[in-house]
């Protein structure tokens, strides 16, 4: 049985648990980090795409930002669409910031790259993976390439997505679950189209909420929403292509730039929060803790955001021998959470129909004419959506 000793044990290697390793490695912490899929799975998986400035700056801050700031595009502001006519939230304006579009595989290659250069542990195909001893001495089991592996450390961090094992590794009792699931769902497509509009345009349609976002100035990203069960053999391309069409239409006839379409998908919405988001020598961050639906574009920086403080608390902690950050750190991100989820729960029921009633349509549009024409209420959706400062928590 191979045993290798580590300060911080982490796992899952998505935005959260690779940033946390870095972070840690700029401080002088060692983390070995364990993976449950390839490493070819994890670099391609597509997810994500907008990075908040806090994101942006902790990547650059770990020496992983370059490619980013050479090929994201920076973004500031977006158009929200509804009656057939687009309004601009100007972000610069209202909030003096603004975002990048960086795909999420991308993020995830650069930390990849920065952890090998740095010389740190990261196995992938782990299988069997356990954790013990999440009390006094924890350890994650797994296996590599059949054979038993142990990392022996003074923490966990579980950051190992919504379908991990860290959070179900918690006793029930020790936990409260708060869990809303959405009567809808998104149906995603990647497609080798030229970006309409240079920023994203988020549409309220009474056919449905549709999204379009991209890749590069080649390549569209594009969502529209649908049952959360969608079955995408009744999606045929040009189906597809129908649907969003007439979901961006304006009066004054846009049209979105069509081609052939290189990935399709269906996600189901929820917002769910676990907490505390610690148990003993476990601590969570990221997905494994919490979910938000993907309408604020949220869910990878909030990541980043946990990790931030994660990785504040574990160096207070070497450095001083105290608990006290480490003891304060469930609390500090979950006011983060919950006001992240409270702008993700918003903005999604500010766009997309939801099975109520025609009040509720009347009610929506009056809400969107708000927002578009009051600069409290632009101001309000600019800054939760640039992000709130990763200090201020
Ligand atoms: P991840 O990315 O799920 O990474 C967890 C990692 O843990 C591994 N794992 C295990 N490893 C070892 N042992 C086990 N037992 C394991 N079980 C799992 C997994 O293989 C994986 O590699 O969680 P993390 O790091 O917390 O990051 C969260 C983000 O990935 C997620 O919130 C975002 O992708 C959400 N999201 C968006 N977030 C944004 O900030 N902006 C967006 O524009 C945005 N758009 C989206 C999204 C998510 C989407 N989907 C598919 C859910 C759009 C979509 C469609
Ligand atoms: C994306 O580009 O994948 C994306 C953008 C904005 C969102 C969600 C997803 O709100």
């Amino acid at each position: 049985m191979k045993v290798i000793r580590t300060q911080v044990g982490i796992l899952g290697a998505g935005p959260a648990g690779l940033l946390l390793g870095q972070l840690l490695h700029r401080q002088g912490i060692d983390t070995v980090v364990v993976e449950r899929q390839s490493r070819q799975h994890v670099e391609t998986r597509i997810r994500a795409g907008v990075l908040e400035q806090g994101t942006a700056d902790l990547l650059q801050r770990v020496g992983a930002g370059d490619r980013m700031l050479r090929e994201g595009l920076r973004h500031h502001g977006i158009e929200l669409r509804f009656l057939g006519q687009g309004h601009r939230i100007d972000f610069q304006e209202l909030a003096g910031r603004a975002v990048t579009v960086y795909a999420q595989h991308e993020v995830i290659r650069d930390l990849i790259a920065a952890r090998a250069a740095a010389g740190a542990p990261l196995f992938f195909d782990a299988g069997n993976t356990r954790i013990t001893g999440l009390e006094d001495e924890p350890r994650i089991h797994f296996t590599n390439a059949g054979a038993p592996c142990e990392i022996a450390c003074d923490y966990i961090a579980g950051c190992d997505g919504f379908h991990g094992i860290s959070r179900t590794s918690i006793p029930p009792d020790a936990l409260t679950i708060h869990e809303k699931v959405y009567p809808f769902g998104w149906l995603g497509i990647l497609a080798n189209a030229r970006p309409a509009s240079h920023e994203l345009i988020y549409t309220h349609h009474k056919r449905g909420f549709a999204l379009l976002s991209m890749r590069s100035p080649v390549v569209s990203r594009l969502y529209l929403q649908c049952a959360p069960d969608e079955d995408l053999e009744q999606w045929p391309d040009a189906r597809i292509w129908e649907e969003l069409q007439a979901r961006f239409a304006t009066r004054d006839g846009f049209r979105l730039e069509e081609g052939s379409i290189t990935q399709k998908g269906v996600t189901a919405m929820r917002s769910f929060v676990a907490e505390p988001m610690r148990y003993h020598r476990l601590f969570l961050a990221g997905d494994a803790a919490h979910i938000v639906p993907p309408t604020g574009a949220k869910g990878l920086n909030l990541a980043a955001a946990d990790v931030w403080l994660l990785s504040q608390a574990f160096a207070d902690a070497y450095r001083t021998g105290g608990q006290d950050q480490l003891d304060r750190y469930s609390a500090r991100a979950l006011r983060r959470v919950w006001r992240v989820q409270q702008f993700s729960w918003w903005m999604t029921s500010l766009l997309h129909q939801g099975g109520g009633d025609a009040f509720d349509g009347r009610r929506q549009l009056a809400e969107l004419d708000q927002v578009v024409n009051s600069r409290a209420a632009a101001t309000l959706l600019a800054q939760n959506y640039t992000g709130l400062p990763f200090d201020e928590f």
